[in-house]
Parts: structure tokens; sequence; C-alpha cells
């Protein structure tokens, strides 16, 4: 079946380092979209700067847009204004979204703009050599933290959640159906209010071989699961309605 889905929704099948989780990924979010909807026709893939980044574009036979780092969920959310009909999805990685696209990750959160956001969270910088990043574990060796991380890491999910979203949930790599399922739900979720999914799938080259300790505690630390699932106004529906009523928004 996964060969299937491979020739129906990939342009180059995708090669990322042994071991790394981003190649699940690429397969747990197209069977959740083969199942849901057959096809990508009505949605739009954005991504920032990492590997992570990478999963859609240029791997997804469909229209994707690979923005600036720290910034697709700006982009997506202009996407989404311009055209409220489309299933708007971002797929990027810890540091993209929690880093130096942080605020804008609360923001749409608070807004609730009707978007998908999915976080690989795999624990560091993995693509630039494996910097130490918002999430990395306390204690943890990377290449920037020799001695171990000083820094308490952010719960991405539990972030998320009480800024506003409809919905937020964490996976790892390791659950597969309640990971496919969780982004099924965060596609439909995400037409009417702020969707967000974080997958832990730790960087194989960059972190497990130095971490497997540090791993452990970060998975003992964060649990796993649905943390919000609440209807609310959209931002983009209130948008396109207020402009209904009040012309002079346009
Ligand atoms: C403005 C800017 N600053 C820094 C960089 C360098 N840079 C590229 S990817 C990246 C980190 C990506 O980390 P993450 O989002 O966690 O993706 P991963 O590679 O771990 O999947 C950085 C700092 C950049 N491309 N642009
Ligand atoms: S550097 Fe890490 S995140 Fe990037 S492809 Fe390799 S294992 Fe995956
Ligand atoms: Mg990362």
């Amino acid at each position: 079946m996964i060969k299937e889905i491979h020739e129906k929704f990939l342009r180059v099948v995708p090669k990322f380092c042994l071991g790394c989780g981003n190649e699940k990924i690429v397969d747990s979010v197209l069977s959740a979209i083969n199942d849901l909807y057959g096809n990508t026709d009505d949605f739009v893939f954005l991504s920032g700067i990492g590997c992570a980044a990478w999963i859609p574009s240029p791997h997804f036979k469909a229209d994707t847009i690979h923005t600036t780092h720290g910034r697709p969920i700006t982009f997506a959310t202009g996407v989404k204004i311009a055209n409220p009909n489309l299933k708007v999805v971002v797929i990027s990685g810890d540091g993209d979204l929690a880093g130096i696209g942080g605020n804008h990750l609360i923001h749409a959160a608070r807004r609730n703009v009707e978007i998908t956001t999915i976080c690989v969270n795999n624990l560091v910088y993995g693509m630039t050599g494996g910097q130490y990043s918002p999430t990395t574990p306390a204690g943890a060796i990377t290449s920037t933290t020799s001695a171990g991380n000083m820094e308490y890491s952010f719960d991405l999910a539990r972030l998320v959640a009480s800024a506003g979203a409809s919905y937020a949930a964490r996976w790892s790599t390791s659950h597969k159906s309640q990971l496919e399922n969780s982004i099924k739900k965060a596609f439909e979720k995400g037409q009417r209010g702020f969707a967000f999914v974080e997958i832990i799938s730790p960087c194989t080259t960059q972190f497990t071989r130095r971490n497997l300790k540090a791993f452990n505690l970060a998975r003992k630390d964060q649990n796993l699961g649905e943390f919000i699932d609440i209807e609310r106004e959209g931002f983009v529906k209130k948008i396109w309605e207020g402009m209904k009523e009040n012309p002079s928004m346009r």
C-alpha cells in the first residue's frame, strides 16, 4: 500500500539520514491524506528551513511553498486569508517553529488561525550541525552544549494548547496509528481553528547517539496524547464575515 501512496503523492522518494524519523512522517502524513481525501487537490503545504522543512518540499506532488526560516506560519496565514477554502498545512522543525518562529506559533494559536501545523521535534537544529534548540532536554549534550544543556525545554503541545489552539497533540514516530489518527483529526480541525501536532522524532545523526539517557528522560517528562480539543470561532472566518458586514475592511 505504501508503494502506491508513494507513486501517487511523491515527486521523489525522500532520502534522509539512516534511521531519521522524517521518512516515517512522510508516510504518516500521506497515508492520512489518502485515507481522508484521496488526493491533495485542496492542500497547500508550507515549510520553513531545516531537515523537517524538506518533508513536503520538494517531495510532495502538491502545491508547496518552501518559505524563509521561522516564517511558514505567517505565509500560511496569508494563504488561508486569501482563499479560506484551501486546506493549509505547515510542516517544519522545532527550531523553525519554536525558536526563530516561536512568536508566530503562539500568536497563530492565540488567534485560532485555521491552519494545521505539524512540528517535527527532533530535539536539535539538525540540518545545521546539531545545535541545541528550545526543545532540547535539560542536560543533553549537543554541538553547542558540550557540558550539558543548562536550559529547560518548552513543552510545545501544552504551550500551544494554553495559547488558545483548538487542537494540540503530541506523539512520537513509534506511535504510528495514534499519530496518523491525530494528523487526520488535525486536518479536519485545522479547517475551523489552529490545529497542532508535535511529533517527537530525535535526530539520529546529531542527537540520539550522544544522548540516550537524556532522550529517555525527555520521554518520561513529556506525556503523549491530546492536550486540547475544543471548538472556537476561527480568525479567518471572522475576517471574512467582518468584510461582508463592513466593506471598508477590504
Ligand atoms: C535567518 C536564518 N537564520 C539561521 C539560518 C540557519 N538555519 C537553517 S536551518 C536552521 C535550524 C533548523 O532547525 P529545525 O527547525 O529544528 O529543523 P531540523 O533541521 O532540526 O529538522 C538554522 C538555524 C537560516 N537559514 N536563516
Ligand atoms: S540530520 Fe537529523 S533530522 Fe536531519 S536528516 Fe539527518 S537524522 Fe534526520
Ligand atoms: Mg529540529
